[in-house]
Order: C-alpha cells, then sequence, then structure tokens
C-alpha cells in the first residue's frame, strides 16, 4: 500500500523546525516507517538549488525564474525520494511543498494561479499531500520569532505587505480544500501548539 504523503506549512517563523521532529516522533510511535525531508530541497541537487534561492547572490531574481527553481528542485525531489518512498508504503513528511509556492510566488510574488498550476501538474501528475497542516500566526508575531533567530536569507528580507500576502494565500487555500488542511494556531505557547498537533494526527491515524 502507498505511503501517506504528509505536508507542513506556515508562515514566517510559525514554528515548523520546532515541531517537526514532535510530528515525527509521533507517526514512528504509532508505528509508522517516516522520511522526512523539506523542500526545497531533500536531494543533493535539488539542495543546490536550495542554496540559489535562498542566498543573496541572485537577489534581483525574476518571479518567473524563482518559480521554475522551485519546480525544478521539486522534480528532483519527486522523483529520486518522495515516489520510490511512497511506494515502499513509507510515510513521507515534507516541511514544506507546493502550497508553499502557490503561497510566496503566487499571493506573495504576483504569479498567476492558472500558471503555478501547469508547473504542478507537469511535475507531479496526480500526486497531492494526503494531509497538510498549517500552523498559522499573525505575522508582525512570526517575524519577531524569525528575527530573534538568525540572518536573514532571500525570503526573510521582504516587507512586512509580502509575509501578509503570504498568509492570506495560505488561508484561502485552506478554506478551498478543507478535507485536506488542517488550521493550527501557532500563536500560543509551544505545549498548546502540540495539543492541537497531537489531535490532528489522532484523527488523522
Ligand atoms: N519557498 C518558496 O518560496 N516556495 C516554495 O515552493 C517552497 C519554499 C517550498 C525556506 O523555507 C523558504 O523557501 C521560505 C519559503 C520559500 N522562506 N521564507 N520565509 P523554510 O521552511 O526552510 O524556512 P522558513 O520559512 O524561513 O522557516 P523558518 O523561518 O525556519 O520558520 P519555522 O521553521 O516555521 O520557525 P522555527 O524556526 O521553528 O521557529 C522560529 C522561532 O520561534 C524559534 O526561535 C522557535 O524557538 C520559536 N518558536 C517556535 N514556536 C514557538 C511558540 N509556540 N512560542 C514561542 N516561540 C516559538
Amino acid at each position: 500500500m502507498r505511503g501517506q504523503f504528509i505536508t507542513l506549512e506556515g508562515s514566517e517563523g510559525a514554528g515548523k523546525t520546532t515541531n517537526l521532529g514532535f510530528i515525527n516522533d509521533y507517526l514512528v510511535n504509532a508505528g509508522l516507517e517516516v522520511l522526512q525531508t523539506r523542500e526545497p530541497g531533500g536531494t543533493p541537487l535539488s539542495e543546490n538549488i536550495r542554496e540559489i534561492l535562498l542566498g543573496h547572490e541572485y537577489d534581483g531574481m525574476s518571479p518567473d525564474t524563482e518559480l521554475l527553481l522551485v519546480f525544478a528542485a521539486r522534480a528532483e525531489h519527486l522523483n529520486n525520494k518522495i515516489i520510490p518512498a511512497l511506494e515502499q508504503g513509507v510515510t513521507v513528511l515534507c516541511d514544506r511543498f507546493t502550497d508553499a509556492t502557490y503561497a510566496y510566488q503566487g499571493a506573495g510574488r504576483g504569479i498567476p494561479t492558472e500558471k503555478i498550476a501547469i508547473l504542478e501538474n507537469w511535475v507531479q501528475g496526480t500526486l497531492r499531500p494526503d494531509l497538510t497542516i498549517f500552523l498559522d500566526l499573525p505575522v508582525e508575531t512570526g517575524m519577531k520569532r524569525a528575527g530573534e533567530r538568525s540572518e536573514p536569507d532571500r525570503f526573510e528580507k521582504e516587507q512586512i505587505e509580502f509575509f501578509e500576502r503570504v498568509r492570506q494565500g495560505y488561508l484561502e487555500r485552506t478554506r478551498k480544500e478543507p478535507g485536506r488542511y488542517r488550521v493550527v494556531d501557532a500563536s500560543v505557547s509551544l505545549e498548546e501548539v502540540r495539543q492541537q498537533l497531537h489531535k490532528v494526527l489522532d484523527e488523522f491515524i
């Protein structure tokens, strides 16, 4: 039987990195074999593309270039890592996936949804996540949390208006496809976030 494909999304500083291990442990304790990975990245070639996307060497990169690089990394990641794992019955837990493209390159950069959908269908065929957890919190709270952590990457240097559009882009998607998404309030304490995650995973399993 094909493995389950679970993705974790969130706007800036929402706590994805902080909570990935928790989700991974929950799934392992439930008896599943889990592959944890991330986007952009996950394979050597895709990690190289990630460096190009997040670094500051190409600060003036056009939105179309950014979009195509994201999908180039995704094609490699899917074909060489995600799909083979799913076919072997492994549960794949991925830190960001195509919802991030709709949110950042679509809502954030202004690329029409239809263009993104063409690439999504080309690169993924019919494959979509079975469950997408969206960690939601006010943009200012997330930026404050992320700012206290590390030097900003190319995306993190964007203005607050960009991240507002990204958040709204995510929320719009969760409303359109409520069956796949679970929205978790990430503005509360870590303990309370994990209580919500526990409930979501209990229901999913
Ligand atoms: N991107 C894209 O544009 N298009 C795409 O298709 C894809 C990605 C797939 C890299 O993603 C960038 O790629 C991303 C979008 C773009 N750019 N941005 N921005 P990433 O996921 O690798 O990086 P990130 O979004 O920058 O994630 P992040 O900043 O690492 O956020 P996070 O993982 O959600 O946050 P965190 O590190 O877990 O937590 C931030 C801080 O808050 C940290 O100090 C925690 O200790 C603290 N924290 C966490 N939870 C709490 C609670 N509940 N209370 C208090 N403090 C907390």
